[in-house]
């Protein structure tokens, strides 16, 4: 798709450039090489469940921030769920998980407590890193979730490496690894893509392609727009999807799983979707315009999977009690981070690396 059209505000005029709306940002249609059965309205309504809890904790959490009560910087995947439930739900809990600094929605797929993620990200002792990770430094090894990563790229070789110790341990397990599409050009992901695709790793790589690295939309400056094609030259099967469709991530990551398992090495999946918050809390966001997000609200993986649902006969007052199930789950998740009491002063140098 082209670029749809170009806006020139006086603000940024005064700035020297114009906010160019991105090329066609809705989820792309490419046919997918795998089938894609439906899921059942239970299941798809146990991933509605998820799915919504990952948007109210993010919601809340962004509160918080702009009430200044989370310290260092907080990444939320608000508009992205889909592509963690729908690859959390085709994988086992004992497969191993990498993602970047963007990880809350991994970590609630994964399985781990909410009051816990959110414990976390206030600095509480109750948190899965005892408060001393923060929003970037998501980790629940028990639910497969090896650790979320501040570094652009480096969570990937590190899933290639557990790859490789599941099959040199002689498990059946697999690693997947997320990515932004920032990542795409560093120098470590080709390197990863080239060992992983020569000793067929079972590793699947897992682009999320929210079309922004940071405040710079990808199309800016890749010279290619088919990222997806890149991990082809090392001969590794390559598919794009609508990451928004929780069913397709499904099927996809399903399939791609299957592969890993079965000996035939790794995929790679791009996932077209959208981050409808800031990069960051406190993000004013005047690198795109408001039309531009509207415009990819009505992509939104909710709204996509409660239509889903509508159409498969599930009634409003189905989704009602889900929703009302979600609100007290995100009471009960905010009662037990904000009754937490803080890390004892006595920790600060227990399990964490100083000279
Ligand atoms: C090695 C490295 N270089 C630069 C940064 C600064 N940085 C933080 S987020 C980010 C953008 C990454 O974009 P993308 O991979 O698309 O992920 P997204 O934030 O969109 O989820 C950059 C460059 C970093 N954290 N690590
Ligand atoms: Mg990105």
């Amino acid at each position: 798709m082209s670029v749809v059209k170009t806006i020139t505000s006086s603000q940024e005029r005064k700035r020297g450039w114009s906010i160019s709306l991105a090329p066609d940002l809705l989820p792309v249609e490419v046919p997918p090489p795998f089938d894609v059965p439906p899921l059942s309205v239970e299941v798809l309504q146990k991933m509605y469940h998820v799915m919504l809890l990952i948007r109210r904790v993010e919601e809340y959490l962004l509160d918080a921030a702009s009430e200044g009560r989370i310290g260092g910087a907080m990444h939320t995947a608000i508009g992205m769920e889909a592509n963690a439930v729908g690859a959390a739900f085709a994988t086992r809990p004992d497969d191993y998980v990498t993602c970047t600094y963007r990880g809350h929605h991994h970590a609630i797929a994964r399985g781990l407590d909410p009051g816990q993620v959110i414990a976390e990200v206030l600095g509480k002792a109750s948190g899965c890193a005892r408060g001393k990770g923060g929003s970037m430094h998501m980790v629940d090894p028990e639910h497969g979730l090896m650790g979320t990563n501040g570094v652009v790229a480096a969570q990937v070789p590190h899933a290639a490496g557990m790859a490789l110790a599941a099959r040199m341990r002689g498990e059946d397990r697999i690693a997947l690894t997320f990515f932004g599409d920032g990542a795409i050009y560093q120098g470590v992901m080709h390197e990863t893509f080239n060992i992983a695709a020569k000793w067929k790793l079972p590793v699947i790589f897992y682009m999320e392609n929210n079309k922004y690295s940071e405040m710079t939309p990808i199309w800016r400056t890749s010279a290619i727009e088919d990222l997806y094609t890149f991990p082809k030259v090392y001969g590794i099967e390559s598919i794009r999807i609508n990451g928004n469709d929780v069913e397709i991530v499904h099927a996809a990551v399903s399939w791609a799983a299957e592969r890993a398992r079965s000996g035939e090495g790794p995929t790679f999946i791009e996932a077209i979707t959208y981050r409808l918050a800031g990069h960051m809390a406190g993000d004013l966001e005047t690198y795109r315009t408001p039309e531009e997000r509207e415009h990819q609200r009505q992509a939104d993986p909710l709204l996509v999977l409660r239509q889903k649902l509508l159409d498969r006969n599930v009634t409003e007052e189905a989704l009602a009690r889900i929703e009302e199930a979600v609100a007290q789950d995100l009471a009960r998740a905010v009662e037990f981070a904000e009754t937490s009491p803080w890390p004892d002063i006595a920790e600060a140098y227990t399990d964490v690396f100083h000279l």
